[in-house]
């Protein structure tokens, strides 16, 4: 059957956004990979207010990790998530402000949503923008914590299989070592 694009559709894909823009997305931070390792890199900050990024475990949500503060890190200083994920399931964050304001923003919220842009141009690196003002206050430019959540498909290995991996794993290191 041939398909043609009508002069409807067109519309549709031509339509200004700006309504959309108003409406808070998800920012939808979710694994692409059936066995996915998650590895977070602190791309650089520009704030008055300091803040501390911390992953929500979601085995033990009323957990956070703290990975990186704003004024502290360094850019580059990467934390590989000890935990596996399924594919589509959430890698949720918060930003909490300690310094300067109080508040506490979470990529779970949909009140906070607005508080986070994504980059996924590349699906398997996505940059994360955080404001640390509200939507009444802001500047607007998303530059208070930016960081990259990076994709890696892990496989598992069988269990018998294990033994064979870790004696290959110390051959080679003792090799690179000499
Ligand atoms: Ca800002």
């Amino acid at each position: 059957m041939h398909r043609t694009i009508t002069p409807i559709a067109i519309l549709a894909l031509s339509a200004p956004i700006a309504a959309a823009d108003l409406i808070a997305e998800d920012p939808a931070i979710l694994a692409p990979f059936e066995f996915t390792e998650v590895s977070v890199e602190f791309m650089g900050s520009s704030a008055g207010y300091t803040g501390e990024l911390n992953w929500i475990d979601p085995d033990l949500p009323n957990v956070s990790t703290t990975l990186f503060n704003n004024h502290q890190s360094i850019v580059g200083d990467s934390y590989t998530i000890p935990r596996l994920f399924t594919q589509g399931e959430r890698v949720d964050f918060t930003y909490n402000i300690i310094a300067g304001a109080d508040d506490r923003f979470s990529t779970s919220n949909p009140d906070d949503w607005n508080q986070f842009r994504i980059d996924d141009t590349d699906p398997t690196a996505l940059i994360v923008a955080v404001e640390d003002l509200r939507p009444t206050a802001t500047d607007a430019d998303y530059n208070d914590v930016i960081f990259r959540v990076r994709f890696f498909q892990s496989v598992i290995p069988a269990p018998g299989a294990l033994g064979f991996f870790a004696m290959t794993s110390i051959a080679l290191v003792r090799r690179y070592r000499r």
